[in-house]
């Protein structure tokens, strides 16, 4: 594995969030409990992408987990109480679901690069973003069903886009395990490189992506998260179709004309076919 030079962008209790050549990587960081989520955790990743978004240097997001044994294992159990996971407050959250949005809305790609289990909650988390890259110990699974929790939003009705309705009904009502292998085939994951690997491919694949438009990959991001976000995603495909537009000089002549006390002179810009 090459060694890179990753730099701390931001210091956080349970995620490291580092920066390298225009690629964010944001590691949730609790391997005693294989990386498994608390609303802390939740808030940490959320403030993370936060920046990742107002960051022009950044051009994608890559989510991982600490160690070679998980990638995330999903809502942190000890923590888990009546109504979610419970914060230092005593109040109880479902907090990752903010995170989904955020990972669907970030109008850059994020990459999940799986170095082990990525069950329950873990396993959604994956299912979300755009891309997953696996290492060949990788394990999926849902558990849901088994440890007294489902997540009938992304977690299954966006996995079904992936595997198939068939496929997804397994996943969760049986809550096996599943190989990198199997994933991959099931086409959840994109590809599955040995461990030692997995950084190099996965930041092959992020300067390959920062090679291309930034502007036709967002378009292509939200057009994608459209067709199955409703009035939410037609409402963030329409926001760019809007920023695109304040980008022509046929917009800027609009608000030229208003301010210049004048008509505006719409004629003169051209109506393709
Ligand atoms: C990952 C598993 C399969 C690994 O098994 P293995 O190799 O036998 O290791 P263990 O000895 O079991 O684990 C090692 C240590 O890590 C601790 N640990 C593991 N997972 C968790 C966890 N989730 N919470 C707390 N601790 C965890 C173990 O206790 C052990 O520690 P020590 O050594 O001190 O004993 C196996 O560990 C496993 O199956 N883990 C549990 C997976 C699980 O059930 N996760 C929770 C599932 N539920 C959710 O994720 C909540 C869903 C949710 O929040 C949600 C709700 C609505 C809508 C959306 C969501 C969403 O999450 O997306």
């Amino acid at each position: 594995m090459t060694t890179r030079n990753w730099t701390t962008i931001k210091e956080y209790e349970d995620i490291k969030f580092e920066f390298f050549e225009g690629i964010a990587k944001i590691t949730i960081n609790r391997p005693e409990v294989y990386n498994a989520f608390r609303p802390q955790t939740n808030f940490d990743m959320l403030n993370a992408m936060d920046i990742c978004r107002e960051r022009s240097d950044i051009g994608v997001v890559v989510l991982t987990g600490t160690g070679d044994k998980a990638f995330c294992s999903g809502g942190d159990q000890n923590v888990k109480g009546v109504g979610g996971y419970v914060d230092e407050h005593g109040v109880p959250r479902l907090n990752v679901l903010d995170l989904h949005k955020a990972i669907r809305s970030l109008p850059k790609p994020v990459i999940a690069m799986v170095n082990g289990y990525a069950i329950g909650g873990g396993h959604v988390l994956h299912v979300v973003c755009d891309l997953t890259i696996a290492s060949d110990n990788a394990k999926f699974g849902q558990t849901g069903p088994k440890v007294g929790s489902f997540d009938a939003g992304f977690g299954s009705n966006y996995l079904a886009r992936h595997v198939g309705q068939k496929k997804a009904r397994e996943i969760w009502f049986l809550c096996k395990q599943y190989t990198a292998k199997e994933a991959e085939d099931m086409g959840m994951v994109n590809t599955v490189v040995p461990l030692e690997r997995l950084e190099d491919e996965t930041v092959e694949w992020c300067k390959t992506i920062m090679m291309r438009s930034p502007m036709a990959i967002r378009m292509i991001k939200r057009g994608l998260n459209a067709e199955l976000d409703g009035q939410r995603g037609l409402m963030e495909f329409a926001g760019d179709a809007t920023m695109m537009y304040y980008l022509m000089e046929e917009a800027q002549e609009g608000k030229n004309a208003f301010l210049e006390k004048r008509d505006p002179e719409f004629q003169k810009f051209p109506k393709f076919p």
